[in-house]
């Protein structure tokens, strides 16, 4: 039986994982912490909370040691376009915060899981169909963070034989809670102007390709790496995933599909369009299907579709 710590338990992964891993491995098995408590939300009030700042250390090992938990699930991290504007913050959270949970992991045996991204790539990196192994030279704080983490994870496992599994997330789109600070974000913005006010300005320009996922299939993507066969992991920190890979337009007119009226135009944000153009157009995911099964149910098409219904619900618009 699984006992699961989940850190950054509200933020825009965490707060539908802990629900998603709550349905599959009961209410009292997923300890959802984050930094603050928010009464209302579901993972505060479906089961146990536990405020916890991933900074302290001993209070993170306290509660992993009263709640008894074998299993690890490290979110608590800056994204990217906040971490370019605070590096130092950004270093301090998500390598402080990680080698924190890694320590927990060591001394009480779990296994581990923590999200890397498309954001370890960098500039001289293959931008199209970049491979599993392959140059990582990445010119962000988020990105430096990102592959020391992998670096960190495959050396935890190595070193002391904790069980450190990872993806690298594509940018992420669900109605359920907003992104904070990413350089992807305008993809979800854009469904939520797209139904309040008909129209979007975008401020990653036209021609950028980035990966993307819908949540579910990354929730999936999660659970389905953690109850991988150990023995069939080449690769482990950490594995290319994605859905579909597209520019602004054609997120744009697909919307347009469902509100004809929908239009847009751009208004580009130099700091986020440069981590967006040093990031690859569209990764390869051949070795987290071949090791472990990965799948993804969402395109550009259903997704949109989905979106837009359950947002407008969400919304409260007709
Ligand atoms: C971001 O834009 O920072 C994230 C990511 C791709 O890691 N969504």
């Amino acid at each position: 039986m699984k006992k699961i710590l989940v850190t950054g338990a509200l933020g825009q992964i965490g707060s539908e994982l802990v629900m998603h891993m709550r349905n599959i491995y009961g209410n009292d098995n997923v300890i959802a912490t984050d930094i603050r408590r928010i009464d209302g939300n579901p993972a505060v009030e479906s089961g146990p909370f536990e405020v916890l700042d991933v900074l302290n250390a001993k209070k993170m090992a306290e509660v992993a040691k009263k709640h008894e938990v074998d299993t690890i699930v490290h979110l608590a991290a800056l994204l990217s376009a906040v971490a370019e504007a605070k590096p130092v913050l950004a270093w301090e959270i998500n390598m402080g915060g990680l080698f924190n949970a890694l320590e927990v992991a060591r001394e009480l045996k779990c296994s581990f899981f923590t999200p890397s991204s498309i954001g370890a790539f960098g500039p001289n990196t293959p931008k199209d169909n970049t491979p599993q192994d392959t140059i990582q030279r990445p010119e962000t704080m988020y990105g430096v963070t990102k592959v020391s983490g992998e670096v960190l994870c495959d050396y935890y496992f190595k070193r002391f034989g904790v069980d450190t599994r990872g993806v690298r997330f594509p940018g992420l789109i669900s109605y359920a809670t907003a992104p904070g600070g990413g350089t992807t974000d305008y993809a979800v913005d854009i469904y939520y102007k797209a139904l309040e006010e008909g129209k979007y300005t975008s401020y990653i320009a036209e021609n950028t390709y980035m990966d993307m996922m819908y949540m579910p299939d990354a929730l999936n993507a999660i659970v389905t790496l953690l109850e991988a066969d150990s023995s069939k992991l080449i690769h482990r920190n950490a594995f290319n995933i994605t859905a579909m890979s597209f520019e602004p337009s054609m997120l744009a007119n697909e919307i347009k599909k469902h509100i004809p009226n929908f239009t847009m135009n751009y208004d580009v944000d130099p700091v986020r369009q440069a981590i967006a153009n040093s990031w690859p157009n569209s990764i390869d995911c051949s070795a987290a299907k071949a090791e472990w099964g990965f799948n993804a149910k969402y395109d550009l098409e259903n997704m949109t579709q989905d979106m837009l219904q359950k947002l407008a619900k969400k919304l409260n618009i007709r």
